[in-house]
């Protein structure tokens, strides 16, 4: 059933880009079998503790390499010490697509001039200076070299949430590529200072891209809430209640 309001692909700033309905329902129902296989063979999400904040709502399985605050490792090294699956070749491959099409909306936007007044809107905001960013949005250099490697597949039950943070571990600046799936959420984008305003907060539903790079790779971002039972169910999607959010990253380690 489709939604009662357009949502148009938009750059959200400069380097962020929202793509509704990204995932067609066929791939949607791949990664939601995907996700709940991973976490199964993994023995279930588990829940990060956070030094000085406690432990996280949202349980946390990694491909290619495992995260665990603040760094990453090639063993399970806060639980059984297993080694971490393989990250897929076919997620790369989505995610590289998904890139190149963020990139394309972020070109469209530029050419019709959209870009220029998100630099002029971050301006009066108070996020920092990005620079100009001529006829190419900077998600269009990123497209080519990208080698995602990591995947942190993140299982939200109803209720959780995960605070504004910055994904700082990774040694790479190349772009984060964020696929959702199941009840909507609202998505919290910051600026790159800190954990205060300005932000947008934008909903993600099952299907979704938000792809972030360039001059806003490490702005603050979090989930405020998911929003129960907001799956639609025509997608056939065979999932518990909640969501499901695959984040895919470049690590740049060897
Ligand atoms: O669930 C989301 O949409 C965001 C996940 C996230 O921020 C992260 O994995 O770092």
């Amino acid at each position: 059933m489709a939604g009662l309001f357009p949502r148009p692909a938009r750059v959200v700033v400069p380097g962020a880009v929202h793509l509704p309905n990204w995932l067609d329902p066929e791939r949607q129902r791949v990664l939601a079998g995907a996700c709940q296989r991973w976490g199964d063979e993994a023995g279930g999400f588990r829940a990060p503790k956070l030094p000085r904040r406690g432990q996280m709502s949202v349980g946390i399985t990694c491909l290619g390499w495992h995260w665990l605050p603040y760094r990453y490792s090639r063993t399970v090294d806060d639980g059984d010490g297993r080694k971490v699956p393989p990250f897929p070749g076919w997620l790369g491959t989505w995610s590289k697509e998904a890139l190149e099409a963020a990139a394309a909306v972020e070109e469209e936007a530029v050419e019709e001039g959209a870009g220029a007044s998100f630099v002029a809107d971050q301006d009066r905001d108070g996020i920092p200076e990005t620079g100009p960013i001529g006829c190419h949005g900077p998600l269009a250099g990123e497209v080519a070299g990208f080698a995602p490697d990591v995947a942190l597949v993140n299982r939200y039950t109803p209720g959780s949430s995960m605070g504004l943070h910055a994904d700082k571990d990774e040694a790479s600046w190349a772009p984060v590529v964020s696929f959702s799936l199941g009840d909507s959420a609202v998505f919290r984008f910051g600026n790159t200072t800190n954990r205060s305003r300005p932000w947008q907060d934008i909903t993600l539903e099952s299907g979704d891209l938000f792809v972030f790079g360039g001059p806003v790779r490490r702005a603050y971002h979090g989930v405020t809430k998911v929003l129960p039972g907001t799956l639609d169910a025509s997608l056939g999607l065979d999932l518990p209640p909640g969501r499901f959010n695959v984040t895919v990253r470049q690590s740049g380690f060897e």
